[in-house]
């Protein structure tokens, strides 16, 4: 019994963490769980609950008798066999940006929407990026309460939101600028790096990582913007449901393993306390309130990696703007901000079918 769950992308780095997810939880609707990914990992065997299970190739017919199948996958990769696991019967929860901002196709955070699950004309359902996903349950709490009207954020991204090939990166120039006293003449991190053999050119980063931080992540857009600083902008406003919603983000990676942090100035239309902020965060079951400026108390990414909730802190009433709150937030990148909300969905699915 039970219904039938897949995972794509079993063995990337967010497919490694739905994993730990899966054999955390305490009890799971599923009546089985079947792993799929490329020829290049199949017949690989993952212990998941309790059983070893073999990584089958993706295969149209791998899909044949899923009821939910999770993708954890490049966007191609997605954009490609979403649409075949639908055709086959399942509900594709489809992680990558190659859905997000269909119209046929809900994006969603279940604390903050969770109605439109049944929404799926596709049979599709897109999970946010993970820089979104970080501030939503947060950002939602308040909106319920208090209407928002404008977001300014900048970001603190997190190596692991570029995959395993960006966490071994960051941990390499690490390694290469320990001991030495780089850092303090302009160019001769860049000059470390070299000489361990790790030129920036051969980088995900554009910049040296080790002792910096890089304005920069996803792709070139228009108008000299970052496709992730428009996916913030346009995941927002849909999540949200607020298509007027007035957003402008600065992205930008810093030298932490997992965990991406955002400081955010949000504007609603009716004033708001930090006292009722601070009630509402504590309301929020998925929002852990860190904020006691007095003992210098509040979220860092290392203190809270590898946690499923949003922690949020520093919060203020920002002084010379009226309705105005700001505060920093921490989201594990990989966990709320990818596997655990997909996983999430997956089991509100289970729970509808
Ligand atoms: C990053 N947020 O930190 C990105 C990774 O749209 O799913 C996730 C990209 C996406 O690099």
């Amino acid at each position: 019994g039970g219904p039938v769950l897949a995972l794509v992308g079993a063995t990337g780095a967010v497919g490694t963490v739905m994993i730990s997810i899966i054999n955390n939880r305490e009890t799971v609707p599923w009546g089985e769980i079947r792993l799929i990914a490329s020829a290049r990992s199949a017949g690989k065997k993952i212990h998941v609950r309790g059983e070893d299970l073999t990584v089958v190739e993706l295969t149209p017919e791998a899909f044949d008798g899923v009821d939910v199948a999770m993708f954890d996958v490049p966007d191609e990769v997605s954009a490609r066999w979403a649409p075949i696991a639908a055709a086959r019967g399942a509900v594709a929860v489809d992680n990558s940006g190659a859905f997000r901002m269909d119209d046929e196709v809900p994006l969603v955070v279940p604390e903050v929407n969770a109605d439109r699950i049944g929404d799926r004309p596709k049979g599709i359902i897109a999970n946010p990026n993970c820089t979104t996903l970080s501030m939503m349950a947060a950002i939602g709490a308040l909106h319920r309460e208090f209407g928002l009207r404008e977001l300014v954020v900048a970001s603190y991204q997190a190596a692991s939101g570029g995959g395993q090939a960006a966490i071994d990166r960051l941990r390499a120039e690490v390694e290469a600028v320990s001991g030495k006293q780089v850092g303090e003449r302009a160019g001769d991190v860049r000059e470390a790096l070299d000489a361990a053999g790790l030129p920036v050119s051969d980088s995900p980063f554009p910049a040296p990582l080790a002792l910096n931080v890089v304005p920069w992540a996803g792709s070139l857009k228009d108008d000299g913007w970052t496709s992730e600083e428009l996916k913030v902008r346009n995941e927002s406003r849909k999540i949200l449901g607020i298509p007027d919603l007035k957003v402008s983000a600065t992205c930008v990676r810093v030298p932490v393993v997992t965990t991406h942090s955002l400081a955010v100035h949000a504007v609603f239309e009716r004033p708001v306390t930090v006292g009722q902020a601070h009630k509402i965060f504590e309301e929020q079951p998925s929002v852990v309130l860190v904020d006691e400026p007095e003992a210098q108390r509040f979220p860092t990414p290392a203190d809270v990696v590898g946690g499923d909730p949003t922690y949020v802190g520093r919060v203020r009433q920002a002084l010379d703007f009226p309705n105005a709150l700001d505060f920093f937030v921490c989201g594990d990148n990989l966990r709320k901000g990818a596997a655990l909300n997909t996983y999430e969905i997956a089991e509100e699915l289970a729970g509808r079918l």
